[in-house]
């Protein structure tokens, strides 16, 4: 019998009910905010700080970070990226440090912040992110970053892909983890293809961006799991 449990938190707006304390948080925004942040580390980022304001990135900004902001799915202005992951790979961002707000990637992870520790998933790295979390002795939390307090297609269909990779080392903590699995068996052939249907994916086509849903669909490309150190992910 597993003595680990997992768990998934469907919404940050759910967070009250789940004790973090003691426990690893996975934050999850397949739709971009952690795709990003994976993309970014992994192609030379030197580190990432995510903010919850357009103010205090902009502060950051000026003490020589580059800033990135997202709102309803666009470049915020004033900013130097948006909230692509192909933004994260050019070649001005390699060895910088990045600030980062978007609408709800970055709010998840600053309202996780009471957990012991605070890892960073995506499909991108959901091979590396198993294998970690198979050594460790902690509960975890899946945080769904959903979409303005509302639950989402794509983070649930994400933990259900890491439930599905833990179950026989985690106890499974409730039925949202069994409910995620079972998402993510009916949509495991063809991710892309599934996740092309939930809401967010519809509002981001009407900015053009399919090719960064495509890239954020795609399983194991990086073996790096983003850790949260002080205020910044490295
Ligand atoms: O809400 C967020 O954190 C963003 O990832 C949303 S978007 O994909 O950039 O629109």
């Amino acid at each position: 019998m597993n003595t680990k449990t997992i768990d998934v938190c469907l919404t940050p707006d759910l967070l009250h009910q789940y004790d973090l304390d003691g426990k690893i948080a996975v934050i999850v925004d397949i739709l971009r905010a952690t795709s990003c942040m994976v993309s970014g580390l992994a192609n030379g980022v030197k580190e990432i700080v995510p903010v919850s304001t357009l103010e205090e990135c902009l502060a950051l900004q000026k003490i020589g970070y580059l800033a990135a902001a997202e709102r309803e799915g666009a470049k915020a202005n004033g900013f130097d990226m948006g909230n692509s992951p192909f933004e994260y790979m050019e070649e001005k961002v390699k060895g910088q440090k990045v600030a980062v707000t978007t609408t709800n990637g970055t709010l998840a992870l600053n309202k996780s912040l009471a957990a012991e520790q605070i890892l960073v998933g995506a499909f991108l790295n959901i091979a590396a992110l198993t294998e970690y979390l198979k050594t460790q002795t902690e509960d975890v939390i899946i945080v769904c970053a959903g979409w303005k307090g509302k639950f989402n297609l794509e983070d649930t269909l994400f933990a259900g892909a890491l439930c599905y990779r833990l179950r026989d080392q985690f106890e499974f903590a409730c039925d949202a983890p069994l409910a995620a699995e079972a998402m993510y068996l009916q949509a495991q052939n063809d991710i892309f293809g599934y996740m092309k249907n939930s809401s967010h994916a519809k509002r981001l086509a009407k900015l053009n961006v399919i090719k960064d849903i495509e890239f954020c669909s795609q399983e194991s490309i990086y073996d790096v799991i983003p850790v949260l150190v002080g205020e910044s992910l490295f």
